[in-house]
């Protein structure tokens, strides 16, 4: 963890290096991803068994390739009451929030006369990676399930590897919740390349959403452009904005709550009261040791964590929009004028009692969010990953007439001269006798 204050003479060098540094994968994953994705394609289900067996170390043959819906409805029976509420509130309330996100089809005529208009379509075929082992999230299968339904996705398909051969019942329970119509216990680059191109047994996919590790954020980056995919997904991050009037505990649970994510995780606080940057930084080091992810929160604390003493909270706003992290939390009586100048995040937490957990879980807004500064140029997950639209457009005589010549001096300026005549044959009402 470093400790920083806006006051120090060397900050602006310290606060530069902190946005810069660079917390994902390097080129050997690059390597790896290449070759997997080029066996894949190349050798389809064979290749798929080969990786399964290396790198999740069961058979598919022998394991199944499917997990078969009976399976799914026995983990959404076999919950606790308690956990099927809670699946199903964060269900309901994710499906209203992104219900509203569906976008409007356009149909008008304008000024001349031309009949100009968008349509919205849903993408076909879905398929959302969970993550397997440590990040094996059920909120996380609703995150990406449930706008691929709201947005009408015919066919979603879920890839999550099954280590050793085992499924966590909790996510299987969260896709039979969620909609989704198949399930294939692959993981890594593989599935990412399964998708994408198909195989004999699993049927391409138009895009592919959802979180993963290193090799899997590859794979996507890779196959872009074969398939759609929602953004490159890096380790998250936390930053929270907050008083001195807040009591440390909360704090420090806010930041451990990111850091017990992974390793690369990032937490960093802002505050203006130099006693409670100590107060959470001692906190945070009497929680740690008490979390059963102790190990994981520790290593994402020492290596990447910070906090960092401004004068005022307000001094803290640009520097989170260098940051652009993925959660902002504001924790002050009054969060709207600081929320007023964020520009670059990716989910914003306004108040004392709105932490990111709650977010993640049972808001509604997406937990799949942009990370390592890409909320500069991204949005976290829609409903509108999940559709595309087609313009259409229709001219009369009268359309034709107001705006054709000037679509023929452009043809003409580019060298194209059959698209001039295609404009200007039908200015002049030219028809050949036959049509007539
Ligand atoms: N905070 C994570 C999402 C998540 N948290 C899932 C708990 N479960 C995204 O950065
Ligand atoms: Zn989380």
């Amino acid at each position: 963890m470093i400790r920083l204050s806006t006051s120090d003479p060397g900050f602006e060098r310290e606060f530069t290096a902190l946005v810069n540094a660079r917390r994902e994968a390097d080129a050997d994953v690059a390597r790896d991803v290449r070759t997997i994705v080029a066996s894949v394609r190349d050798e389809g289900d064979a290749a798929l068994q080969a990786f399964t067996k290396k790198f999740d170390h069961h058979d598919l043959n022998q394991t199944g390739w499917r997990i078969e819906k009976a399976e799914w409805l026995a983990a959404h029976q076999s919950l606790s009451a308690e956990l099927r509420d809670a699946l199903e509130l964060a269900a309901e309330r994710i499906a209203t929030y992104h219900l509203k996100q569906k976008p409007e089809d356009s149909d008008t005529v304008d000024s001349a006369g031309v009949r100009l208009g968008a349509r919205w379509n849903a993408i076909q075929n879905a398929g959302i990676y969970i993550p397997g082992g440590r990040a094996a999230y059920p909120s996380s299968v609703l995150m990406n399930a449930i706008p691929a339904k709201v947005a009408g996705v015919e066919r979603l398909v879920m890839v999550t590897p099954t280590p050793n051969g085992e499924v966590n019942p909790l996510v299987l329970a969260a896709a039979h919740i969620a909609g989704v119509d198949e399930i294939w216990r692959i993981g890594g680059a593989q599935a990412i390349a399964a998708l994408a191109y198909g195989t004999g047994r699993i049927g391409a996919v138009d895009v592919i959403t959802g979180p993963g590790n290193a090799w899997v954020a590859e794979a996507k980056r890779q196959l872009y452009g074969v398939v759609g995919i929602d953004m490159v997904a890096g380790p998250s991050e936390i930053v929270v904005v907050a008083d001195g009037r807040n009591d440390p505990e909360w704090i420090a649970a806010d930041l451990l709550s990111q850091a017990e994510h992974d390793p690369t995780s990032q937490s960093i606080l802002f505050t203006d009261d130099a006693g409670f940057a100590k107060a959470v930084a001692d906190a945070v080091d009497l929680q740690i040791g008490t979390l059963a992810t102790a190990q994981v929160a520790r290593a994402s604390w020492d290596a990447n964590g910070a906090i960092i003493v401004t004068a005022n909270l307000m001094e803290a706003m640009p520097l989170v929009d260098r940051l652009a992290p993925e959660h902002l939390e504001l924790a002050c009586d009054d969060p709207q004028p600081l929320f007023d100048r964020v520009r670059h995040a990716g989910s914003v937490f306004l108040g004392r009692l709105t932490p990111e957990a709650i977010g993640d879980y049972v808001a509604g807004p997406n937990h799949v969010l942009p990370t390592g500064r890409r909320a500069r140029f991204a949005s976290g997950l829609s409903v509108l990953d999940f559709m595309k639209r087609t313009s259409f457009l229709q001219l009369d005589q009268g359309a034709l007439a107001a705006i054709g010549p000037a679509a023929i001096a452009l043809a003409e300026a580019e060298g194209l001269p059959a698209h001039a005549k295609s404009v200007a044959s039908r200015l002049a009402g030219d028809q050949t006798e036959t049509l007539l």
